[in-house]
């Protein structure tokens, strides 16, 4: 095991609590005293500073979400002048107005530092060639990760995104160890190659994949780690709460959460009562040490489940599940609710099928419908149209039997869907557009 800041990520639970409260506790004072938002806010929901004492007392807070950033656009709910700033992040903002994040010296040194003892528990550190395929610019992947590899004592090659050929050029030519991407952008990277004649475990040193910044499932992981040798670990962040900053460790079971820098809750999305560990609810976060832009219970919208146990690798701080989807992206179908990442776990049953695919909802009359686009395998690629039928209604049927609600299939052949270098967008819903 490779501890970064053992001091802090082997800390007996008493005494990260015993800390978690005294960051609480400043903060909620500094933003009482310094944030108009959190004052009202506090003062709204009937709380004063005083009445926390306890860290079980953070119950009584009120929530932030994301909707209070766009309505505070672009920086009225930043503490302190702008002269302590010494960053801006945007969020892409592809619903409503885009949010703004705002980060004093202290902020970025903290992030780095939760990047830093990330990469360090997947095993990198100053021997690593560490390639950052994440955008960088106002997305905070490849910044966040960039700093956080350069931390460590990495060698970074800031690739960007783009230019797949390049990138694999690059990743043989400088013997990079290391990748970090989306796991969608990965899986570009492993069909370009292949095409063009590389084999990633052969023909590169590439070993590690840092991925996130969107949902993918754990047999998508297994189907990267097969088809490229690499192994592949889950990053998490949102730019809100800085960007990427916990990631798995080499046990490969459950995202650290550094409590020293996050406190985390999970709570029933409806109620808000709290769950207990391993029930999935909608991830809660306080952010303990953030300055410009301090959070305080941020509905971050992202479905997982904690778990307060040890992990094997020693480290005491609370864990989360793999983001199963969104409370937001939460499909309604017929009343049910559907994730899309429910559909690519059920998709990826089907041996014939790839790893590509999309989702199309509509309203036909007063019925909400669901097209799922699938690609095939080259090797189930065939002009047998009886063959291709029986196919299309085995995959239909999974998608039945996993969903609960019937699906239409087409299938595709390979490389027809649309490739994504960020994000990959996988739904398409028709139902809201007039
Ligand atoms: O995506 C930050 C990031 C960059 C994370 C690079 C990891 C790697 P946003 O653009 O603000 O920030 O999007 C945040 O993306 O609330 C999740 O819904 C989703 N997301 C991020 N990481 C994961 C993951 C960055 N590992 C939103 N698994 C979050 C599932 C993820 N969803």
């Amino acid at each position: 095991m490779t501890c970064w800041d053992p001091r802090i990520e082997e800390m007996s639970k008493a005494d990260l609590q015993a800390l978690q409260y005294k960051y609480l506790k400043t903060s909620i004072y500094r933003l009482y005293s310094f944030s108009p938002f959190y004052h009202d806010r506090m003062k709204a929901a009937g709380v004063h500073p005083d009445d926390i004492r306890s860290l079980q007392d953070i119950v009584k807070l009120p929530f932030m979400y994301k909707k209070d950033l766009r309505d505070n656009y672009p920086d009225k709910m930043f503490v302190g002048g702008q002269d302590e700033l010494v960053r801006y992040h945007v969020s892409s903002g592809t619903t409503g107005k885009p949010t703004v994040v705002g980060y004093t010296q202290n902020d970025l040194n903290n992030w780095a530092l939760s990047v830093a003892r990330a990469l360090s528990s997947v095993g990198l550190g100053r021997k690593d060639i560490i390639q950052v395929s994440y955008g960088y610019g106002l997305f905070t992947g490849g910044l966040g990760l960039h700093y956080g590899a350069e931390r460590v004592g990495a060698t970074v090659v800031p690739a960007s995104v783009g230019n797949t050929e390049r990138q694999i050029e690059l990743i043989q030519d400088l013997k990079v160890t290391a990748i970090c991407c989306t796991p969608s952008y990965m899986l570009h990277l492993a069909e370009t190659s292949q095409k063009m004649g590389v084999d990633i475990n052969k023909d590169t040193r590439l070993r590690t994949a840092v991925l996130g910044a969107e949902p993918w499932s754990e047999k998508m992981r297994n189907r990267i780690q097969e088809i490229t040798g690499v192994k592949a670990y889950d990053i998490y962040g949102t730019s809100e709460l800085s960007g990427p900053l916990f990631t798995e460790c080499t046990e490969q079971n459950g995202i650290h959460i550094w409590g020293d820098l996050a406190y985390v809750e999970v709570l029933d999305p409806e109620t808000g009562e709290q769950l207990g560990p391993g029930e999935k609810g909608e991830l809660v976060v306080t952010m303990l040490q953030k300055e410009a832009l301090p959070m305080v219970r941020y509905r971050v919208g992202d479905i997982t489940s904690y778990d307060d146990s040890t992990c094997a690798c020693g480290r005491s701080h609370v864990r989360i599940s793999r983001i199963s989807g969104r409370v937001d992206d939460m499909l309604i179908i017929r009343g049910i609710n559907v994730f899309p990442s429910q559909v690519e776990h059920a998709l990826l049953g089907v041996p014939e099928l790839g790893e590509h695919f999309q989702i199309e909802v509509d309203r036909k009359g007063a019925l909400d419908s669901m097209l799922v686009r699938v690609e095939l395998k080259p090797t189930a690629f065939s002009d047998k149209i009886d063959d291709l039928i029986s196919l299309k209604y085995k995959v239909a049927h999974v998608l039945h039997n996993s969903l609960n609600v019937a699906a239409d299939v087409e299938l595709v052949g390979p490389g027809t869907l649309t490739r994504f270098e960020g994000k990959a967008k996988r739904v398409v819903d028709r139902r809201n557009i007039l």
